[in-house]
């Protein structure tokens, strides 16, 4: 069966790296980019770009009813810091948004859909050590109880209507191809960017802030991955747990100095984003990824910064 594919939110930082691995795996004129916003040239003229907004349920209806999808991704979202200056607006996006799309995917009969979760769904009283797929999560911010929020439809949608709905809860995201907006975790790109061009970073969080991160490029892997995975095999429905590697910002300045030993970081670690990663896991246990549709990270730190500072330069 030939697979029609909508990405919603194509613009953004998975986005961009997203809609061009499916086009290289289905063929560009079957992964239909829509954004609200007009897309950088590549990805305009690779395959069909659609306007879309997500919250339009007419707009969303056209997309629906002219390329007639087999699976959407639905990657608009406000993420944790922006969220948090524009808390109802996240709401509206993050919840409305998928709820609009899931109600489609059962009119329109589509047989897959994507929605991406986040760490953000883990609260401070969660524990922070290997943080377990199953335990106490009490987030904090609008984006995180968003995504819980959201997890939970998808798995009710499953259950309920058998909609075929799969998700990840992304750790922090570090791609070269694509710019990162509005997140907490943004400092890992922009640290190889500043190091580059000024050999020295100013840091939002603190040196001993512990994240769980990934490499852009994983991520890629992991979404394929389950969306290709057997539907026995996905057996969590509301969102799996993924991880690669973890850092604080002092150890990944220590990994780039070894591309570039004068780079220096300096910390001023008082903002807002610095209260939202400290109510985060440190690490994350994706044993049920693992085991369940054989997820299995390739990019460590040394083999990240590697490959970052590589194709940056
Ligand atoms: C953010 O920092 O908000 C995102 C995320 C971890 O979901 N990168």
């Amino acid at each position: 069966m030939t697979e029609k594919i909508i990405v919603i939110g194509s613009n953004g930082q998975i986005g961009t790296e997203l809609v061009s691995e499916l086009r290289t795996v289905y063929g560009g004129s079957n992964v239909v980019a829509t954004d609200i916003k007009e897309p950088d040239y590549d990805t305009k003229n690779a395959g069909p770009f659609e306007f879309s907004n997500v919250l339009d349920k007419d707009n969303l209806r056209s997309i629906i009813e002219k390329h007639k999808p087999t699976q959407v991704y639905l990657l608009a979202a406000l993420l944790s810091a922006v969220g948090e200056q524009k808390p109802k607006t996240a709401w509206d996006l993050n919840m409305n948004g998928l709820l609009n799309v899931l109600d489609f995917a059962l009119e329109y009969k589509i047989r897959k859909v994507y929605w991406p979760s986040s760490i953000a769904v883990f609260g401070p009283n969660s524990p922070k050590e290997q943080t377990p797929q199953y335990c106490t999560m009490d987030p904090n911010t609008v984006y995180g109880f968003s995504k819980l929020a959201g997890e939970r439809w998808c798995e009710y949608y499953f259950l309920k209507y058998g909609l075929d709905v799969r998700s990840l809860r992304y750790p922090g995201l570090i791609g070269w191809k694509s710019a990162p907006g509005g997140g907490t975790t943004d400092y890992a790109v922009h640290i190889f960017h500043e190091a580059l061009k000024n050999k020295t970073y100013e840091c939002f969080l603190s040196e001993n802030t512990e994240l769980p991160m990934m490499h852009m490029s994983d991520a890629i892997k992991a979404t394929i991955g389950i969306m290709d995975a057997e539907a026995s095999r996905v057996k969590i429905r509301s969102s799996y747990n993924v991880a690669a590697m973890s850092f604080t910002p002092e150890s990944l300045a220590e990994e780039i100095r070894k591309y570039i030993p004068d780079f220096t970081i300096t910390y001023k670690d008082n903002g807002p984003r610095q209260a939202i990663a400290d109510s985060w896991p440190k690490s994350i246990d994706d044993s049920y990824a693992r085991k369940d549709w054989g997820w299995q990270p390739e990019y460590d730190l040394p083999g990240l910064v590697k490959n970052m500072i590589e194709n940056i330069k």
